[in-house]
């Protein structure tokens, strides 16, 4: 199904005296001091603070952790991305649960899952569709049971993922609906989006249990899926390490796009989907988000931060600017402020952001083919030396991305 959408041209963006959109100051601005340098030295990270902090209209600083203390070195990193992940666990997402006990069997081309916790046991099933060859394979696992919606390359299995399986999505009632909610209680705290990152952990799991039958290897798994399953498959590459290359397709706002940047365009005659619209529509946030969208500035994260988790392995992000509900300015200048992660891990080639218009929502553009397979070329075929870093849009969108990062890069 199409999203509903409302085209706006850019002419229509908020003017200000230069034609470059600029973004309102911080109302206050994130305390700085109080931890005295380095917070994860010696392997022991800040608390995650109780209380929500310091409203802030800009882009929260990736590089400082919630406390005040600047991320320095790869252990401070190390120590903001498990605080980031549990601030998105807390205010957005839902609690992400502990590793079940897992078994799995391969026949034909289904692998089996059983996962067991607490006393109780779900079971689901993915498709394997190999390339031929002998293998070993690296793999994509694709959201929905329909079948990937870019073009797998040659050479690499694709794994397909019934999603709605795991939580369903059909609309506000699918709240606490699925086989996870059927493992873990249907009023756990996980969203619909949380609830696939976990059964894509289950897979890779199963992969490495069945390794020599399947003939996939599970250090070479990509995931991808488009609009509502692209926001899952983002969610996926962040929560879940061992995916090498996230391939997130027109995911939009609660995926590539941010919340402060959708309530900015909506504030200014633009018709994006944003936080308090989304609650609405689906399950795909943790009732506790409910609590946050009506003043996003609140939120010490945004989605430039969900990157923050995903850095400094592959993700190459595609989105359509011809649907403007998805947030084309939003996912661009959310993501523009995400590379920066990417910036200071010295790994800017591992990240690509490409808005190209001129197709049906979740028709891949042969556009973008020649990036897409350097990606997978680069981060699951193993061709080190292919050139992979990408930032573009085909659109004028005159927006100036760092007036919405206040804070500068360290190098990590
Ligand atoms: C981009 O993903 C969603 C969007 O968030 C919804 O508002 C719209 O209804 O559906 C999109 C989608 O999943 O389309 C297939």
């Amino acid at each position: 199904a199409q999203p509903t959408t409302t085209l706006i041209s850019t002419t229509k963006a908020p003017t200000s005296s230069s034609s470059t959109a600029a973004a309102p100051s911080p109302t206050t601005s994130v305390p700085s001091g109080g931890g005295g340098g380095g917070g994860g030295g010696g392997g022991v990270c800040p608390n995650v603070p109780s209380s929500l902090g310091a409203s802030v209209s800009t882009l929260p600083d990736p590089f400082t952790f919630a406390g005040g203390q600047k991320v320095t070195n790869r252990d401070d990193w190390a120590c903001r991305q498990a605080e980031i992940k549990a601030i998105f666990e807390k205010y957005e997402l839902g609690t992400l649960p502990a590793k079940p006990t897992v078994s799995a069997s391969y026949s034909g081309s289904t692998l089996s899952i059983t996962a067991s916790t607490g006393g109780k046991s779900i079971s689901f099933s993915v498709t394997i569709n190999k390339p031929s060859g002998s293998g070993p394979f690296p793999a994509i696992i694709s959201y929905g049971s329909y079948g990937a919606s870019i073009p797998v390359p040659s050479g690499v299995a694709t794994i397909l993922f019934n999603n709605d399986d795991i939580a369903a999505q059909t609309d506000g009632s699918s709240r606490g609906k699925g086989k996870f909610y059927d493992l873990h209680g249907s009023s756990h705290s996980a969203g619909a989006l949380t609830a696939w990152a976990w059964g894509v952990s289950r897979i890779i799991d199963a992969l490495e249990l069945t390794k020599s039958q399947t003939n996939i290897d599970p250090a070479r798994i990509g995931v991808t899926g488009c609009s509502r399953n692209g926001k899952g498959a983002f969610v996926a590459g962040a929560f879940e390490p061992r995916i090498a290359l996230t391939l997130p397709q027109e995911s939009g706002a609660g995926g590539a796009g941010c919340w402060r940047l959708e309530a900015w365009q909506n504030a200014n005659g633009y018709n994006v989907q944003d936080a308090k619209e989304i609650v609405g529509e689906n399950v795909w946030f943790s009732p506790a988000f409910n609590s946050y969208v009506n003043n996003v500035n609140q939120l010490p994260f945004d989605h430039h931060l969900l990157v923050s988790l995903v850095a400094p392995r592959g993700l190459y992000i595609m989105e359509n600017p011809d649907f403007e509900w998805l947030g084309k300015i939003s996912t661009y200048g959310c993501m523009g402020a995400a590379r920066k992660n990417y910036q200071a891990l010295g790994a800017l080639e591992a990240f690509g952001y490409s808005q190209v218009g001129g197709h049906n929502h979740c028709s891949f553009p042969s556009a973008q083919s020649s990036e897409l397979n350097a990606f997978v070329s680069k981060y699951l075929l193993g061709n080190s030396g292919t050139t992979t870093e990408v930032f573009r849009t085909d659109q004028n969108l005159n927006f100036n991305i760092e007036s919405w990062c206040p804070w500068s890069v360290p190098t990590l």
